[in-house]
């Protein structure tokens, strides 16, 4: 029988990846890049998101992951039922003989985990880590970085950067990415305009290995998903884990 393309097979999503970007935090108040207010409308990505900005003005750099941790700090910033309904469904599959979960993020907040989420890769990294560059090593931040923030490792300030991947740099985990992408029956992108590589092409790949891919999306990117869903995310991720877990039992 001709797999319906453009509907999920529920009771088939046994090996499930989801893929989130900027798109599901945007509810709790986080701004995402693209969008008109987006963090790329005031700042140059190059300035601020690459290792030639920040070894050109380390002070711009810090000012601006500085701010965008204080923001997530704020006592107002919370998960949104979409951050809930993915944990909710990590918990519900992740224990079923034959199910496999992973939620690849490349959102630096750390909303999934405070929703409940533990099967979770930052491929892009960490608002809340810092990095010594000297000895490789990544700490807790809840604080504002600043050039003469030293080091537990050196002792010393000046080898501190924020514990992210930047554009030209390699994203993290992802031999355990490509694993899943490779093995999954149902791929889940959300909330994410589909501009950045290697995240853009993940689709791709899992569909190559036969899975069924669905895009979750404030509106549709028209990247080739085998199913659209449009909507906010704290609406329409809620409804499409229900309807997996309800046709699972
Ligand atoms: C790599 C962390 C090699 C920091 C980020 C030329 C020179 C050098 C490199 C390149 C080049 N050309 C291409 C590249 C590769 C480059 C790239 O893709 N550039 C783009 C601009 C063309 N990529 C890289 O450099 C990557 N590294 O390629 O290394 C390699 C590759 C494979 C294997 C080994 C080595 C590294 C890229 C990482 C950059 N770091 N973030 C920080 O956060 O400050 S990128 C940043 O933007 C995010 O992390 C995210 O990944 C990316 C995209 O953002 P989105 O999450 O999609 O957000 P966006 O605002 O764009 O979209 C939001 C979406 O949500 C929209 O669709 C909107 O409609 C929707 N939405 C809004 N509200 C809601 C909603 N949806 C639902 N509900 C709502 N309420």
């Amino acid at each position: 029988m001709q797999q319906d393309r453009h509907h999920t097979d529920m009771v088939a999503a046994r090996r499930i990846v989801v893929l989130t970007g900027a798109g599901i935090s945007a509810e709790s108040g986080i701004r995402t890049f693209r969008a008109s207010d987006g963090l790329w409308e005031d700042h140059k990505v190059e300035d601020v998101a690459t290792p030639e900005g920040f070894a050109a003005n380390p002070v711009a750099v810090h000012q601006f992951y500085n701010d965008r941790r204080r923001l997530l700090l704020n006592a107002s910033i919370r998960p949104n039922p979409a951050h809930t309904a993915l944990a909710r469904l990590e918990h519900s599959v992740i224990d079923l003989p034959g199910h496999d979960f992973l939620l690849i993020t490349q959102n630096i907040d750390n909303l999934h985990e405070r929703a409940g989420s533990r099967a979770l890769v930052h491929m892009h990294g960490e608002l809340l880590k810092m990095r010594c560059e000297q000895s490789g090593l990544s700490f807790d931040i809840r604080e504002d970085l600043m050039l003469d923030t030293c080091c537990r490792c050196c002792r010393e300030p000046g080898n501190l950067r924020p514990d992210v991947v930047w554009f030209g740099e390699i994203p993290l985990s992802m031999a355990k990415i490509t694993k899943a992408l490779t093995q999954c029956d149902l791929f889940i992108a959300i909330g994410t305009s589909g501009n950045v590589y290697p995240a853009a092409g993940f689709f791709e790949l899992a569909r190559e290995h036969g899975a069924h891919t669905v895009e979750l999306n404030l509106e549709s990117t028209n990247a080739d998903f085998d199913e659209h869903i449009c909507g906010p995310a704290s609406t329409v991720v809620p409804d499409y884990v229900e309807r997996l877990l309800s046709s699972a039992n």
